[in-house]
Formats: structure tokens, C-alpha cells, sequence
């Protein structure tokens, strides 16, 4: 609505102080951020925001279509670069090449990407949020000298080897084996479901040791490491998604992340790449609300636009309230982190929040465009079924509500 059609304020107390009046005026309502949360961001959260979105504009969202119905990511290489080109790459992280981006920034860099498609988010999680986290927080001067630089670029892509066939959700019980053979380490196992895993060049893979779990650099073109990609996806089809085979992989004592000792190394990561998936996923929200509020103007029926429906307006206002809400939740997680005061269960109430909302927009939306919404040439159906995949990788809605259950009860029920 025009700024000239608002209704006007209510009347002021007579007692109200001439400040509050002379407060500015108020801007017109925008359908695009109802809530004014555009006012939060800085100039520069702002700059950060624009590139990325250019970025997304121009490198993916012409080609992604395409890219999702043939199942491939062929340009992965070329993306990598150019989104290390933009800073996008192990975003909040310091030194080595990285840009060193406030929480808040990197979210806004994550809904971005997710808006054009969870596929392209999720190559930056993996690299930036997982793989670089990883070595930056808990590797060698060595292996951050080695890796981090080359991966910031862009140049190295990196997978994250936690999930196995037998072991998603409960991550303890992981088969792949490390054992010593004089200072030496040899790796077994079997990894599934990495994402990145047949184009990286570096893989950070979790296994047992007779000290716990550890966390071991693997280059890729170490012998005895494959990684078969996995087809036959209908969800995340722009995403390289591979299974990791360690048939007696041999590495140097010194492949070993030397300050990760034991399961929190891998869930301190995932931390971080959840916090980019609470963003991430009001992105595709925000990509299926634009779309359904656009067509709900243009298509007619009845004579005329479906908008004017009591119906349909009654969806795209509750699809507006998730999306801000679910915005207004990720920037103040963001900010939490920023200030070093965001606990590992807030995380949770935002990625199980925003991934459940989120997929509840695009179901809506895609009601809104009828059969339209199942064709590829609107984006609607695309961001569902990749928010199937977003829904349980980093936890399922389960692990989430459990971690959320057990913070408020006292009582822990992973394991009945
Ligand atoms: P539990 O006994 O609770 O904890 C073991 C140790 O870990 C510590 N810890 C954490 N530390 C940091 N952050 C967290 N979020 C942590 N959660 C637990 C904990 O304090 C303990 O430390 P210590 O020193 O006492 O040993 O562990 P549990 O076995 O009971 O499991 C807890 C549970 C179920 C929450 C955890 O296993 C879990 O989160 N499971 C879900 C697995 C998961 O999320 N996998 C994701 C794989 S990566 C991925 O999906 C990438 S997709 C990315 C993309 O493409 O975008
Ligand atoms: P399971 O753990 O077998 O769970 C099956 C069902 O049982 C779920 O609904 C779950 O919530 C429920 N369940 C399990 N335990 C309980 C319980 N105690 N109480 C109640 N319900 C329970 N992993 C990586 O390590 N790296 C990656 O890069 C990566 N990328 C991925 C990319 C894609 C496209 C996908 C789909 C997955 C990826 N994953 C990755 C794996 C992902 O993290 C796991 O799929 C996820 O953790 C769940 O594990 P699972 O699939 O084995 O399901």
C-alpha cells in the first residue's frame, strides 16, 4: 500500500510527549518485509546481502532449473570459484583467506543462496560451515596452512564424512574404524549421503579410534578412497550428494585433527552449519512466498485475480507471518552467535522452527499456483522437495524436538 493510503495513526494521548509525534514518518508498508526487518542490517550486512543475491541472480537461478531436472551440478567447479571470488567460503572464519563476516552476515549470504536453491547453500555449508570449520577450529597450523587458503577460494572443495549407511542419526554408533600401524593411521569404512563427496579434494572423515572419535584429513586421491555419487535423488538434485568408501586408506600420524577428541568435535561443527540452514531455509520460503503472491495478482478465475479471495489472501498472510517470524528468529540466533552466547539448543529451535515452517510456506504456495506449482518453470516444487532433504540432514525434526525435550525436561530420551 502507497505510504499516502495508510490509515492514519491514532490519535496521541494529550499527555504524550512531543518526541513520540516527532518520532519520523512512518515508510509504506512493503509486502517484501512487512515487519521493517530491513532496519536491523547495517550498511555493510547489507552490501554482503546484495552481492550474494546478484550473485545468486545472475550464476544460478537462469540455469537451475535445468541443472535440477538433469540431476547434475555440472558447473560445480566454476561455482566454487566464483563464490570464493565473493567471500562466501568459510564466510565468519579469520585469517587464511577468509572474510571474516559476522554471524549475521553469513546468514544473510545462506538465505541468498538457499532462495535460488538449497542445493547451492549447501556446497557453501558443507565447505565453509563444516569442512573449513572443522580445520580451522581443531586442525594444525599445518593443515590450516595447507588446506584453508585453496578451500576460501574455491579451488580445494571439501566434504564432511560423518553420516553412515547404519548410523544417521545417532552418529556414536559409526562403524569406520582408525587404527595405528606404527605412526601411521589406517582408515575402514563406509560414509553416506556426503554431500560435495565425489568432487572434494579434501575430506574430513569421523571414525573410532581406541580414544574415541576422531577426526581425520583425507586428501582424495589417497589410495583406497572412492566416492561413488549417489543418483536416483528426487530432493537436492543441483547438490552432489556421494557415499565415501575407506578400504585401508593410509595416512600420516600427523592427517589427525589434533583438538577434536571425542563426539563433540563433529556436533560442534554441525552447529554451525544448522545456524546456516535457520537463514538458509527462510530463503526458499521467501523464493515460494514471492512467487505465490505474484501469481495470486496475475491468475484469474472466477472473473477475477485469486488474490482477492478471502482464501487465498488468508494463506499468503500466514505464509507472510512464518517467513518474517522465522527471519526475525534466525537474525537474533545470528546476533547470539555474534556474541558468543548461542547455545547448541537454540540452534535446534531455530533449525526445527524455520526447516518445518519453511516447507509448510512452500506446500502452501504451491497450492496457491494450482497445477503451476508442480511445473519446474516456477521454483514452488523445486524448494519443497529440496526442504525434504534440509528437513533431516544436520538432525531431523525428531533429534531437534529430542534436544529441545531434553533442555527443557532435565531427561534425556535418545535412547528410549
Ligand atoms: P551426547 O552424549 O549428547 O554428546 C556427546 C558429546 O557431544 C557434545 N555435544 C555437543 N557439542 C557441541 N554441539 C552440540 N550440538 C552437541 N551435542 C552434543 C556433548 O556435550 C558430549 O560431549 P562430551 O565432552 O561430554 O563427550 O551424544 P549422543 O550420542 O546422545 O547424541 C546426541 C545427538 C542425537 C543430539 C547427536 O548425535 C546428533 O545431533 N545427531 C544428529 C546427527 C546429525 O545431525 N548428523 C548430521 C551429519 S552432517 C550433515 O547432515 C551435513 S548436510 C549439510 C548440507 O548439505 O548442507
Ligand atoms: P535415521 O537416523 O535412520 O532416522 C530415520 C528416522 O528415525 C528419522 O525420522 C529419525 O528422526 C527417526 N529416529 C531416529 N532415532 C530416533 C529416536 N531416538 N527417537 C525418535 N525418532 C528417531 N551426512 C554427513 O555426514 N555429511 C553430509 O554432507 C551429508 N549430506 C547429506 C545430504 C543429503 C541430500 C541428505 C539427504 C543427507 C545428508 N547427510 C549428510 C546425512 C544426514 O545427516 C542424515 O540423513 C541424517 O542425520 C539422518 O540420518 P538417517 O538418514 O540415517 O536417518
Amino acid at each position: 500500500m502507497p505510504a499516502s493510503e495508510a490509515p492514519e495513526p491514532e490519535a496521541q494521548p494529550s499527555s504524550a510527549p512531543a518526541s513520540t509525534a516527532a518520532r519520523g514518518s512512518r515508510p509504506a508498508f512493503d509486502p517484501y518485509d512487512p515487519l521493517g526487518l530491513d532496519d536491523l542490517l547495517s550498511a555493510e550486512d547489507r552490501a554482503v546481502r546484495d552481492t550474494v543475491r546478484r550473485w545468486a541472480r545472475d550464476r544460478v537461478l537462469p540455469y537451475v532449473a535445468e541443472w535440477y531436472e538433469a540431476g547434475r551440478l555440472p558447473a560445480i567447479r566454476e561455482l566454487a570459484r566464483e563464490l570464493g571470488a565473493i567471500g562466501a567460503l568459510g564466510m565468519p572464519l579469520t585469517g587464511y583467506g577468509c572474510a571474516g563476516a559476522s554471524a549475521v552476515q553469513y546468514g544473510l549470504a545462506c538465505l541468498e543462496l538457499e532462495a535460488a536453491d538449497s542445493g547451492i547453500r549447501s556446497l557453501v555449508s558443507v565447505q565453509g560451515s563444516l569442512a573449513m570449520y572443522a580445520l580451522h577450529r581443531y586442525g594444525s597450523q599445518e593443515q590450516r596452512e595447507q588446506w584453508l587458503p585453496s578451500m576460501a577460494a574455491g579451488e580445494v572443495i571439501g566434504c564432511f564424512g560423518l553420516t553412515e549407511p547404519d548410523h544417521g542419526s545417532d552418529p556414536a554408533g559409526m562403524r569406520t574404524r582408525a587404527r595405528r600401524d606404527g605412526s601411521d593411521w589406517v582408515l575402514d569404512g563406509r560414509k553416506m549421503w556426503i554431500t560435495n563427496g565425489s568432487v572434494a579434494g579434501v575430506a574430513v572423515v569421523w571414525a573410532q579410534t581406541p580414544d574415541g572419535v576422531r577426526g581425520f584429513v583425507v586428501p582424495t586421491d589417497t589410495p583406497g578412497f572412492s566416492a561413488p555419487e549417489i543418483h536416483h535423488k528426487w530432493s537436492l538434485r543441483a547438490s552432489v550428494t556421494s557415499e565415501l568408501v575407506l578400504d585401508g586408506v593410509r595416512l600420516p600420524a600427523d592427517a589427525v585433527l589434533p583438538g577434536a577428541a571425542g563426539l563433540g568435535g563433529p556436533l560442534s561443527c554441525l552447529n554451525h552449519a544448522r545456524y546456516g540452514i535457520v537463514w538458509g531455509a527462510m530463503g526458499a520460503a521467501r523464493s515460494c512466498f514471492e512467487a505465490a503472491l505474484g501469481y495470486a495478482k496475475e491468475r484469474e478465475q472466477f472473473g477475477r485475480p485469486i488474490g482477492g479471495f478471502q482464501l487465498t489472501q488468508a494463506k499468503l498472510a500466514d505464509m507472510a507471518l512464518e517467513l518474517h517470524k522465522g527471519i526475525l528468529l534466525a537474525h537474533h540466533l545470528g546476533r547470539r552467535m555474534d556474541e558468543g552466547t548461542l547455545r547448541p539448543e537454540q540452534v535446534s529451535f531455530g533449525k526445527l522452527n524455520n526447516v518445518r515452517e519453511a516447507i509448510d510456506i512452500c506446500r502452501t504456495a504451491r497450492t496457491v499456483l494450482g497445477a503451476n506449482g508442480i511445473s519446474l518453470e516456477y521454483p514452488v516444487m523445486r524448494h519443497a522437495t529440496n526442504l525434504e532433504s534440509v528437513l533431516t540432514y544436520e538432525g531431523t525434526v525428531e533429534m531437534h524436538q529430542l534436544v529441545l525435550g531434553k533442555a527443557l525436561t532435565g531427561l534425556d530420551a535418545f535412547r528410549g
